[in-house]
């Protein structure tokens, strides 16, 4: 099957498919599609047609486009079971997929561009203001997921294997320092991160190592 991933360097929901790739040694290829050129690519009619949303990432089977980011991976996780990116118990599932959607449904939609974008044009919130508005509500989530990582966390976020939990993680930590959270509050998510930096996969879906990469 033919993989390509409509992605952005930056898009911490493409990171999230790209370590799942990489995870998985399923090779694919990139169309980067500017979140921020002209308006947004996103929101130009090739993107739309292929999710309506007009967010990435969006992955193309062939001819098929999926979007929404735990989508993609439960699909992938089901048809590529190996490495699994869960753990084998239903109870121990769903406590993986609690901390991917504390991040996946808690945190990032509430700092999304869109969001920013709205606050700033709709209600004249100051650029330093909209920044406030994310770190606030990164923090919140952050304070809940610590609490659950030191329940229920080993080297990754639960246990010792990588799991969903940690694709969600790692992008919303490089978010987080892009606004000036302070991440000493959060020894056990850093550590995590220091842990998993190791790792070929997740080195190579790193936004600097992308081809639409810009250096800042
Ligand atoms: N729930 C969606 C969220 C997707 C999303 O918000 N993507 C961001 C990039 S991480 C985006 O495309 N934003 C475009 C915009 O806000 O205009 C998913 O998990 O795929």
């Amino acid at each position: 099957m033919a993989l390509v991933l409509h992605s952005y360097w930056r898009s911490s929901c493409s990171w999230r498919v790209r370590l799942a790739l990489n995870l998985k040694g399923l090779s694919y290829d990139t169309v980067s599609v500017h979140l921020v050129k002209d308006g947004g690519e996103q929101h130009q009619a090739p993107h739309r047609q292929m999710n309506p949303m007009r967010e990435l990432p969006v992955l193309m089977l062939n001819d098929q486009p999926i979007a929404q980011s735990m989508a993609i991976l439960e699909f992938l996780e089901e048809s590529y079971p190996e490495p699994s990116l869960l753990p084998s118990t239903p109870l121990d599932r769903a406590r993986v997929r609690q901390m991917a959607e504390l991040i996946n449904s808690g945190i990032q939609p509430i700092q999304n561009l869109r969001v920013m974008q709205r606050l700033g044009r709709d209600y004249d919130l100051p650029k330093p203001e909209q920044a406030q508005w994310s770190k606030g509500w990164i923090e919140f989530g952050f304070d809940a997921l610590h609490r659950l990582v030191e329940q229920h966390g080993g080297r990754c976020a639960f246990g010792d294997q990588v799991t969903l939990a940690d694709l969600c993680l790692i992008p919303q930590l490089y978010n987080a320092r892009r606004f000036a959270v302070d991440l000493s509050a959060y020894p056990r998510l850093t550590a995590i991160e220091d842990e998993l930096s190791r790792l070929p996969a997740f080195h190579a879906a790193h936004p600097d190592q992308q081809p639409d990469a810009v250096s800042t």
